[in-house]
This record gives structure tokens, C-alpha cells and sequence, in this order.
């Protein structure tokens, strides 16, 4: 049996995917009221494919529960978030679940930790919870890094499909592990040692990380010479080793835009081109603040309350808000005492920000300069409702007469 401990964007495909393929699982999350829905049989977020695989699991039994349960191999999902000031990663999340699971697991169990650490938390932090509760790593409990890889909006698919990394310290441990991954992942599954997988998972983010910064620095640079960065990208990009990623106004969400500032934090001087990079993608919000207020001049526009954010989520088709650009972009005209923005997003239902609305038609009408942050298929699907509107395009979407790019 597993325990999957944390039912998150993360824990609970995961859940879900094993107990669909036959495995024996009960989902926990400390959040008792996240419980309750899951077992009044709803799911707790939008994700293609989710409800179908929720209805797949709960017809093979998986349970839901706020307590830990005495399993042989635990799955720890949960948030690792970073310490802002320090920029470290604030493990908290993770070592209290270790410390509940270790008062009710018995000998022989395998704890998996899924979430992302800083490479090195698991032998600092995790180890030491296990020893201090009189049990030996690799003796009485088995530990192993299985990092997540899957991608908001399209992580049904890639569950299935991806290949994954099994840090383990005893190469049987890590082969049982994946005989367990291989339930429903049919990628390659690599095993590995735990430090080597953990640096794997953060170099993978950070990688990310950079080549949008460059694509954001490019558009910087073609801004002020009046290039098209975006036909530059694309020819670049025909050469055959060459493949830089789009531009847009800042990079939201609770991995890429946390993950780099472990090495940041935890090699300070050494992480030199990641901090660059954290840098410029954390500058665009700003940037596109700068590109609204040039374009209210150009069009002798002074009332702010008449310019209008389209979306408030980090990315295109999910309801997850997490760092998003919007947000961040908010936080910024709040420092500077400029309410007034409208902001509208089709996934998001509750009241979040001041101005908000609910109906993209009466959003529209209320503004005539439309800044869009987030290329939802909603408005690429409707862009000739745009066309009497000015508009600050930051995805690339909309191609109507006028339209001004970041
Ligand atoms: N973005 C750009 N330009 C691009 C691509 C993305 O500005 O060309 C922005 C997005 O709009 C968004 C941010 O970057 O604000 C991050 O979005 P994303 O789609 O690149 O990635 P995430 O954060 O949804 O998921 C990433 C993935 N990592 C990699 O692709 C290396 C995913 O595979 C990981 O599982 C996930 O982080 C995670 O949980 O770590």
C-alpha cells in the first residue's frame, strides 16, 4: 500500500495515477477540509484529464484521508517553498511530513520525497528527522528522491509519458521504487544516488529559467533598436542547435521561479548567470508597467482606470496564480500608489485583486487599453473582440492592426 502525503498539483495526479493502475493508495493532506472534498468526490483543482482519472481511481478504491497511515512506501508531495529574504529554500513543509509519517511507519518502509529540495536538503534535513526516531537509513527505513517533472496544464500526459529520476542510496531500494513508477509511467526511469538526482531536478528548472531571461533580455535589447524579436527568435531558431524560448512579461510559478535561487542561496558568488537570469525575469513585470505608461502617452491616454490586465494565472490554461507575472505587476503599481488597473481572468472565480471582474465582455468594456498577460485560448479565440481596444500584446497572440508587442 501507499500513502501519498499531500494532495496538491503535484500529489494527487500522482494518487490518482497509481490507484487507476491498481496500486493500493490512500491520499493524506493535513488540510482536513482539501480531504473532505476529496472524498465528498470532487476534485480540488482544474486539470485536463483529472476528473476522468479521479473517477478511474475512486471506481479502484483509492481513500482520502487527514491522517498518516502505516503503509509500506510513503509519497511526500508537499510545497517547498523559498525563503524570500534569504533565498534559501524553506524545507518546513517537507521535514514536518517526515516527522508525522515517522510515528506511524513501520520497519522496512520507503519514504519517497517527491517535492523539489535544494540539492543537499535531503542528507542535512531528512536523514537526520529518520536517525533522531532511533531508525537507520537504509537499515529500517529506505530513503529515496523521485523529483516530479510534470507541467501544469498538460500533466496527465506527462505523467504517462515522461521520463523520471529515482535517487536512491541502495540501487535495490531505487529498482523497487521504479517498479512502482512503472505501474503508469512508460518513459525512461533512471535510477541514481539522491544528491545527483536532486541537483538534477534544480538544473532542470534553472535551465528553463535562463533561456527564457535570455529571450526576455533579447526583447530588452530589440525594444530599444525597434527590432522584432520574435521574428529574430524564430529565424534564430532554425539553425539546427539553436532553441531559445519565447519572451513575455515575467515568469510566474512555484517552480521556475523559485527553484534557481537554491543555487542562488546556497552558492552565492558562484550562481553568477542564474542570478542574472532570476533577475531579468523578475525586471518584466516592471518592464511591461514601462511599455503601458509609453503607450498611454503616445495615445494622450491619462486615466488609469481605463487600462485593463487580461489574466491573472502564471500561464495559459490553468487556475494556478502562484508568482504570476500579473500579481507581481500589481504588487508593483501598489508600491507605487497606482491603483485603478482592471484585471480579468475566465479561471479565476474568487475575489483576489482590487478591480476585478468576472465576465470578459463587461471587462472589455470598461477599458480601452487591454495589456495581455496570459495567452488563455478564451482570448485568442476571440481577439476580433479587441479590435477597437489599444493593445499591449506580451504573449505574441493577437496580430489585429495596431497592436503593440512587449
Ligand atoms: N514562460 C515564458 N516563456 C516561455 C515558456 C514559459 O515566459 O517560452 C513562462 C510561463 O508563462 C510561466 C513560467 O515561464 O510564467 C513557467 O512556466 P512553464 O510552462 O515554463 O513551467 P512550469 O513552471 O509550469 O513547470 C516547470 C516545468 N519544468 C521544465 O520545463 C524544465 C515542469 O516540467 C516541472 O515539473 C515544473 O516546472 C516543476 O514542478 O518543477
Amino acid at each position: 500500500m501507499v500513502n501519498v502525503v499531500g494532495l496538491g498539483y503535484i500529489g494527487l495526479p500522482t494518487a490518482l495515477m497509481l490507484a487507476s493502475h491498481g496500486v493500493d493508495v490512500v491520499g493524506t493532506d493535513y488540510d482536513k477540509e482539501l480531504a473532505a472534498t476529496l472524498k465528498s468526490g470532487k476534485t480540488t483543482f482544474e486539470e485536463e484529464g483529472l476528473d476522468d482519472l479521479f473517477n478511474a481511481a475512486v471506481e479502484k478504491g483509492i481513500e482520502f484521508s487527514s491522517e498518516y497511515i502505516a503503509t509500506d512506501v510513503y509519497i511526500v508531495a508537499v510545497p517547498t517553498p523559498y525563503d524570500k529574504v534569504s533565498k534559501k529554500i524553506d524545507a518546513s513543509y517537507v521535514l514536518a511530513a517526515v516527522k508525522s509519517i515517522m510515528e506511524v511507519c513501520t520497519e522496512g518502509a520507503t519514504i519517497v520525497i517527491e517535492s523539489t529540495v535544494a540539492p543537499g536538503t535531503i542528507d542535512k534535513f531528512i536523514r537526520p528527522i529518520i536517525e533522531a526516531n532511533g531508525c537507520k537509513v537504509g537499515q529500517d527505513i529506505n530513503l529515496v528522491h523521485a523529483p516530479e517533472r510534470i507541467i501544469p496544464g498538460n500533466m496527465v500526459y506527462e505523467l504517462k509519458h515522461n521520463s523520471r529520476t529515482i535517487g536512491a542510496d541502495d540501487k535495490a531500494v531505487g529498482k523497487k521504487i521504479k517498479e512502482l513508477y512503472s505501474t503508469f509511467c512508460h518513459g525512461d526511469i533512471v535510477v541514481t544516488d539522491i544528491r545527483t538526482a536532486e541537483m538534477t531536478k534544480v538544473v532542470e528548472n534553472t535551465f528553463r529559467d535562463i533561456n527564457i531571461a535570455f529571450a526576455n533580455e533579447l526583447t530588452k535589447i530589440c525594444r530599444l533598436d525597434d527590432m522584432d524579436v520574435y521574428e529574430i527568435i524564430r529565424i534564430a531558431n532554425m539553425h539546427p542547435r539553436v532553441n531559445i524560448l519565447q519572451p513575455g512579461p515575467g515568469v510566474g510559478g512555484h517552480c521556475i521561479s523559485v527553484d534557481p535561487w537554491f543555487l542562488v542561496g546556497d552558492y552565492p558568488g558562484l550562481a553568477n548567470i542564474v542570478l542574472a537570469a532570476r533577475k531579468i525575469n523578475d525586471s518584466m513585470p516592471e518592464f511591461v508597467l514601462k511599455r503601458v505608461h509609453d503607450i498611454m502617452k503616445e495615445k494622450s491616454m491619462t486615466d488609469l482606470t481605463r487600462v485593463g490586465l487580461y489574466g491573472l494565472t502564471y500561464k495559459e490554461n490553468v487556475d494556478d496564480i502562484r508568482e504570476s507575472p500579473s500579481l507581481q505587476l500589481l504588487e508593483r503599481m501598489k508600491m507605487h500608489l497606482a491603483p485603478g488597473l482592471k484585471v480579468y481572468d475566465p479561471f479565476v472565480k474568487q475575489s483576489l485583486v482590487e478591480n476585478q471582474y468576472y465576465d470578459f465582455d463587461k471587462f472589455l468594456a470598461e477599458v480601452d487599453l487591454v495589456v495581455i498577460m496570459v495567452s488563455h485560448d478564451e482570448i485568442k479565440e476571440q481577439m476580433n473582440k479587441l479590435k477597437d481596444k489599444i493593445v499591449l500584446d506580451t504573449k505574441n497572440i493577437c496580430f489585429n492592426e495596431g497592436t503593440y508587442k512587449l
